[in-house]
């Protein structure tokens, strides 16, 4: 018995010393109702809150408006210790899969590895895993693992879309703006010796890095597959080190998803539902321009595709000299070191309205009118939030610079209504 004694008043102290000014401010009351009972889609719905908090913000329920997907909701569910590490980055992805898929090429020690996980398309060959350190000093330029085992292999006809396809089965969770689908493509481009006098004459470093994304639905179980660029891959034009220059490796799959309208609004609105099956990385794509007069079946798949410049139908190169500046394609070896696709953390997005604070010049907005642009069953939320004055006199700010939010108490509350939308 003894021991506890001895123990309470210890106890005590810390409390006193970690205690927040104000810290006994009471949760605020809200309420939310709206009208009318069955609005259809362009009517104006009016919400209604009844509350006493300081500040309010409401959640409409429909596209970007979700409380479930919120900052907020993070906030209020998490202390700031746990904040970012327990709640705010967290992998919502169905079990089994992954926000994110990475290979670092060294992990694989034969070619039968690298076919599991990678299929080649098009003209390559000599498919290689090897330390290249010695022979080829360009395609180790800011590697990361320059002494260990890198990808290579040979693009051998220039007129032939080649590349690989992997299956990543990721999910781009957190909506455009946090920017979903970063990805790095650690790849060294060896021109061919012709490919390199031409890509010098033309002064033109740059490969179209274009992709095909197969979307696969989990709802519809539907695969969709969408084809576009995304930034370049680049070539060296000389075997000297100090002209030759890695390409820069960051693609981000987000702004390929923002290009198609289906992909852009499942990734802002319900990126649970889609997943990314497969993707087809041409490192190879066209030959120039996917524009203009000169028409071409260079793949010899039976279809023409115009070119923007004459060509060579047995090369596949420019007959003219002053068109080498046109010259996209790409003949010669790659080496692949390090492949990582998606950022592997989910970050809540959806943003509330703020209906204003009792400190500012037009106080709270308790109506609030809206019209929804799409029918369905919404869930309206209303946060209130009551705030205590700052513990100005305990923080030692020569020492601690944190999140100021910490150094204030807050309660919050909130009312949630659902709310059927016809057409
Ligand atoms: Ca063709």
């Amino acid at each position: 018995m003894k021991k506890i004694l001895i123990y309470i008043p210890l106890l005590l102290i810390g409390i006193t010393a970690c205690e927040k000014f104000d810290q006994d401010i009471e949760a605020p009351q809200v309420s939310v109702s709206y009208f009318p009972e069955i609005p259809k889609v362009g009517d104006t719905v009016t919400v209604t809150i009844s509350t006493n908090a300081e500040y309010l913000t409401i959640f409409t329920g429909d596209s970007n408006h979700e409380f479930s997907k919120s900052r907020i909701k993070a906030i209020m569910e998490n202390n700031w210790e746990s904040f970012y590490d327990t709640c705010y980055k967290k992998n919502l992805a169905p079990e089994g899969y992954a926000c994110t898929w990475n290979r670092y090429f060294k992990d694989y020690k034969t070619i039968a590895d690298v076919n599991k996980d990678f299929e080649f398309f098009g003209a390559i060959s000599n498919i290689e895993l090897g330390v290249y350190g010695d022979k080829f000093p360009e395609a180790l330029l800011n590697v990361k693992y320059p002494d260990k085992n890198q990808l290579k292999f040979t693009v051998t006809d220039r007129r032939i879309p080649s590349g690989f396809i992997f299956k990543p089965h990721i999910y781009l969770f957190g909506g455009k703006a946090n920017q979903p689908g970063l990805s790095i493509f650690e790849t060294r481009f060896v021109s061919c010796d012709i490919d390199r006098a031409i890509r010098k004459k033309g002064a033109n470093v740059m490969i179209p890095a274009y992709f095909d994304i197969t979307a696969h639905n989990n709802e519809t179980l539907k695969d969709s597959t969408f084809y576009g660029q995304l930034s370049y891959f680049r070539t060296f034009q000389t075997n000297d080190i100090l002209s030759a220059r890695p390409t820069e490796g960051y693609y981000n799959f987000s702004d390929f998803y923002a290009g198609f309208s289906y992909l852009n609004d499942y990734m802002n609105n319900n990126p649970e539902k889609i997943e990314m099956s497969n993707v087809k990385v041409y490192v190879n794509g066209r030959s120039t321009l996917d524009l203009g007069n000169y028409n071409y079946d260079l793949d010899g798949d039976g279809t023409l595709e115009s070119y923007s410049a004459q060509l060579d139908p047995s090369t596949g190169l420019p007959v003219n000299e002053n068109d080498y500046n046109k010259y996209e394609g790409f003949q010669g070896d790659v080496y692949l070191s390090y492949l990582e696709v998606g950022t592997n953390e989910y970050e809540p997005w959806n943003t509330g309205v703020s209906l204003g604070s009792t400190y500012s010049m037009t106080g709270i907005q308790k109506v609030y009118k809206y019209v929804y642009t799409k029918s369905g069953s919404f869930t309206i939320t209303a946060v209130g939030t009551t705030v205590g004055r700052k513990n100005v006199e305990d923080i030692d700010y020569s020492k601690s610079r944190g999140n100021s939010l910490d150094d204030y108490d807050t309660k919050r509350s909130k009312s949630e209504i659902t709310i059927n939308v016809g057409n």
